[in-house]
């Protein structure tokens, strides 16, 4: 039988935040099993913020390897670079003409990104959505794991796909999205009230990266905000102890009740110095793995290079199918 497929992505626009390892990349790997799953550099994406062409080369590089350290065997999943499958952009922008404008200025992440690069709101930051939902759609895929940020747009490619099946016939497979039940949303270390993101990087404490050294990753943890009642619990009202828990119990694989147990009557001195040694202990092994994969740029390259053909080729019959459904010439 056919294994269901599976499609997420990263987009290369730094190197990766514990909040991608714990809100994505750590089940991605975890589904592997059951699912034939892409994983895919966005590094068309990142284009929609200015990129230094050298970091972003860089980045979508490092990235690729990041998700084989992370777990995600080149052997069992798709790894590739957008760019490299001209497809997402063909169909990207078939599907722009089924969407409505109203759609999306109902975006969330289109306007706090408007907000925070006012000198360059452009029109691909705007259809970033339309992109997304192509790369999805283009694989038949049945599920999108993905942090609770993405939601919105996940929920737009559903709509995109329905009005399209609705007026074409079966076309595309309708994605349902799958987020975590705990680890969804990483919280910034400094502002426990807003998602860990690289993109924030102007207070490197609000911030831990894959690629942390050991002392830099406990120094964080030790000035993260707390709160001032010097209780453990998780509450909706206590967003920086929440965090610290939340990240506690994805490095160690604990419910938030066995966390809560395990600080029961400790203060949160401690709490802040078990939960970075906890990080640094998760994040040590996927390390090492990274920087053997960076050393060997062959191994690299025949990954890129096998990754971009095979899903180039799972990509091939849906777009024929839509061309076809639009009313594109077939070539002859
Ligand atoms: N803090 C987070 N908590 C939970 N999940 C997260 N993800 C990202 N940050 C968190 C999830 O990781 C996947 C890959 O994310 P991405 O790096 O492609 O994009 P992003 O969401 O745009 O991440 P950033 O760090 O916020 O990047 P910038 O700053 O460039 O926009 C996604 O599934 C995401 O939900």
């Amino acid at each position: 039988m056919k294994k269901p497929i599976i499609f997420s992505g990263l987009q290369p626009t730094g190197i990766p935040t514990l909040g991608t390892v714990l809100g994505a990349t750590e089940n991605w790997a975890r589904l592997s099993a059951e699912y034939n799953c892409l994983y895919c550099v966005v590094d068309m994406h990142a284009l929609t913020i200015r990129q230094d062409p050298e970091t972003l080369r860089s980045y979508s590089r490092n990235a690729l390897a990041w998700l084989i350290a992370l777990g995600l065997s080149p052997d069992e999943n798709t790894l590739y670079f957008q760019s490299h499958v001209p497809a997402h952009g063909e169909l990207a922008w078939i599907l722009n003409c089924y969407t409505y404008v109203g759609e999306l200025n109902r975006m969330t992440q289109f306007k706090d990104k408007s907000a925070k690069n006012e000198e360059n709101i452009n029109a691909g930051l705007y259809t970033y959505p339309v992109l997304q939902a192509a790369d999805i759609l283009l694989y038949q895929a049945s599920l999108v794991p993905v942090g609770e940020d993405q939601r919105q747009h996940l929920e737009l490619a559903r709509n995109i796909a329905l009005r399209f099946n609705g007026i074409y016939g079966e076309v595309f497979t309708v994605p349902d999205v799958y987020i975590a039940p705990v680890g969804a949303k990483i919280m910034g270390l400094q502002t426990p009230e807003k998602k860990m993101s690289k993109s924030e990087a102007e207070n490197e404490n609000n911030l831990v990266l894959v690629s942390d050294a050991p002392e830099a990753i406990l120094k964080k943890f030790k000035r993260a905000v707390t709160d001032s009642d010097n209780e453990i619990r998780f509450a909706e009202e206590k967003p920086g102890i929440s965090n610290l828990l939340t990240i506690f119990a994805c490095a160690t694989g604990k419910t938030i009740p066995q966390a809560e147990a395990e600080f029961a009557g400790q203060g949160y001195g401690q709490l802040k110095t078990r939960v970075g040694e906890a990080v640094v202990e998760m994040l040590k092994p996927y390390q090492d793995t990274h920087a053997k994969l960076m050393a060997d740029g062959a191994y690299l390259d025949t990954v890129i290079k096998e990754g971009a053909a095979k899903a180039a080729d799972m990509a091939a019959p849906t777009l024929t199918a839509v061309k076809k459904a639009v009313g594109y010439p077939m070539p002859v």
